[in-house]
């Protein structure tokens, strides 16, 4: 290529890349890449004879054999007004780096064909006929290496949720030429911790309204609601039996099988996807963000189960303060009302992604970090660690839950009558999990950033429980997983216990007034719990008997400054996030009936017997 052309070219893609960041901050579509790329638009054959519509851009002047950047998703590949995908819109930085794009709608969905499953099982790769999601990869970067000419036989795969869970099936037979991978936000078990269940708790909301979504058409159609406010509708639909009884009638699979599988059962288990994870294939970028509100669970657990046969050092982990996806777009120098004083999104784009795949692609550069990288939200810096979560320089340490409300380092002296804290949890009168109205999911509304909203708006109910510390007299951080060890009793036969880490700011005049008091979610969770001993095989809990409940808050990395208290709240709803709990136990919630669902009282115990509290990792103590 001549000179000229190559500046011109240069010029160009640095226009386009430029524009990126801006353009899809105002929601509007990619520059005009028709200058930058040459466009084809062709459907893939699978070794089954399907179809898949897949777009592929190729930079028109490249100088050189390129690798490609493939990205597969259930959500279509939909162009702009230029006829370019808009998925341009969140790969500026790999744009500039100078790499073939590629695109694909999975089976089933959009434009190609097939029939869609959702998270379709792994095959069984002693059977050559079968396919899943990762024999589809594999097969259209067979094609690609043929019939796209100028790449340089190396292909990094990505893709956030679904497409990270894609990428993450794409690493079990992966075809050689697959040289990097990046999940990003993939879920790893929906009955354990991502998107339909946590701990055997139903994500109401969004197991409805998600399967809807993409089972009732080829493309994504949003249940209409006749309510504003979801939270009144959910709490009007009643027992969950109304779901089919009313709408839905038996049409949507995955809604069934939540029906059907009430427990953690051979359904649950063939589809998670640790369990498949014997040894990494791949060298594989795994990206959480703290407020993730679908699959933060996901990446951690693949992360994790890679971590233990990576004798290559290919598995890494990166976590960010960001919500489902939000590393992708925008600058990343906020989220709700939170600060993080640099664009911590971009510095991942172009830092850490891009240097990901410029390395094992290009051979370009170096990495960015050997093993672990988090941002460390409080005192707003990244954070690298030879492990991930870490264990020197950690010390676990309990905070105590004491009458009056308080919490402390110091275990309960002794058992102080009553011992307990209590409140009524009536599923008539749920706690909502965001403020009201609670939009429908997608598309929009306050889902996206449900996770950072002040928990003041519920912190006066009589069935929320809230204990905290002193103001701290230095800053805390913690870094690493964070349990809270329970011991409750409940008048009813089943009961659910969330509980939530909370920072709450102090009211300092210097601080922007609406954040003065503002209480900080940093971790949350919900048990179910007849599956305190099993999630199989789940079991009543025998009324006002105090039991111990373990839940995992997960990992972190958060400095509780000085000045900040530190807080934990409990109830027993959070609705619709979770379907409410008839706190009577019946075999299958999903089959309960209307006079199933009873006001229970909730006791949590405080004593030297029972010591309710919350381990936290602390760092540098
Ligand atoms: N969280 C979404 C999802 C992934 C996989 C299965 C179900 C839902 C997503 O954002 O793609």
């Amino acid at each position: 290529m001549n000179r000229q052309r190559k500046i011109v070219l240069g010029l160009l893609l640095a226009i386009a890349a430029a524009n990126f960041g801006a353009m899809a901050r105002r929601g509007q579509s990619t520059p005009d890449l028709n200058g930058v790329f040459r466009k084809s638009d062709v459907m893939i054959p699978m070794r089954d004879g399907v179809r898949l519509h897949t777009e592929i851009y190729v930079p028109k002047d490249l100088t050189q054999p390129l690798p490609f950047i493939f990205e597969r998703t259930p959500y279509g590949v939909t162009d702009d007004e230029n006829g370019i995908a808009t998925k341009f819109a969140i790969y500026g930085e790999l744009v500039r780096g100078g790499y073939i794009f590629v695109f694909q709608d999975i089976r089933g969905r959009y434009k190609s064909d097939g029939q869609f499953v959702m998270l379709r099982r792994p095959r069984d790769p002693r059977d050559s006929q079968a396919i899943d999601e990762g024999t589809d990869t594999y097969d259209t970067i067979d094609w690609l290496l043929k019939n796209v000419p100028h790449n340089n036989g190396r292909v990094g795969l990505l893709g956030i949720s679904y497409g990270g869970w894609l990428t993450t099936m794409a690493m079990l037979e992966p075809h050689p030429a697959l040289k990097a991978t990046s999940e990003q936000a993939s879920p790893a078990d929906m009955y354990l911790g991502d998107d339909f269940h946590h701990n055997g708790a139903f994500r109401l909301s969004y197991g409805f309204e998600y399967a809807t979504m993409m089972e009732t058409g080829k493309t994504s159609f949003h249940f209409h609601f006749d309510r504003d406010d979801t939270y009144e509708w959910y709490l009007a639909l009643g027992p969950l039996s109304n779901v089919n009884a009313k709408y839905l009638q038996g049409s949507v699979p995955s809604w069934n099988d939540f029906v059907n599988h009430p427990n953690f059962d051979d359904f649950w288990k063939r589809q998670a996807v640790t369990p498949y994870l014997k040894k990494v294939t791949v060298p594989n970028l795994n990206v959480a963000g703290w407020w993730d509100q679908e699959d933060f669970f996901g990446p951690q657990k693949i992360y994790e189960a890679l971590e233990k046969n990576d004798p290559r050092h290919w598995n890494f982990f990166v976590a960010g303060p960001w919500n489902h996806g939000g590393w992708a777009r925008n600058a990343g120098s906020s989220l709700g009302k939170i600060e993080f004083g640099s664009d911590t999104a971009r510095y991942f784009r172009e830092k850490i992604q891009a240097a990901w795949f410029a390395y094992w692609l290009k051979d370009q550069g170096q990495l960015p970090f050997q093993e672990a990288m988090t941002f460390e939200t409080g005192t707003n810096q990244w954070e690298t660690y030879a492990q991930w979560p870490p264990r020197q320089g950690i010390q676990p340490r309990k905070l105590y839950f004491q009458a009056g409300g308080l919490l402390s380092f110091d275990p309960p002296a002794n058992a102080v009558a009553p011992g307990f804290d209590q409140y009524v949890s009536d599923p008539a009168h749920p706690v909502p999990y965001r403020h009201q109205p609670v939009q429908p999911t997608y598309p929009g509304g306050g889902w996206p950033t449900w996770l950072v909203e002040d928990q003041r708006f519920v912190q006066n109910r009589p069935d929320v429980l809230t204990w905290q510390t002193a103001p701290l007299a230095g800053n805390l951080t913690v870094t690493g997983d964070i349990v809270a060890h329970l011991f409750a009793s409940t008048s009813g036969s089943d009961s659910d216990w969330v509980v939530k880490l909370i920072d709450v700011y102090p009211e300092d005049s210097s601080l922007d007034p609406t954040m003065r008091g503002y209480e900080l979610m940093i971790a949350d969770e919900v048990l179910r719990g007849r599956f305190r001993e099993s999630f199989e095989n789940p079991k009543p809990l025998t009324p006002n008997r105090v039991a111990g409940f373990t839940i995992d808050l997960h990992t972190n990395d958060h400095c509780f400054l000085r000045g900040h208290r530190i807080m934990v709240q409990v109830q027993s709803t959070w609705f619709p996030l979770i379907d409410r709990n008839p706190q009577k136990y019946v075999p299958n919630i999903f089959q309960a009936s209307e006079a199933d669902y009873q006001a229970a009282t909730q006791q949590i115990y405080r004593t030297r017997e029972f010591p309710s509290s919350i381990e936290l990792p602390v760092k540098g103590q």
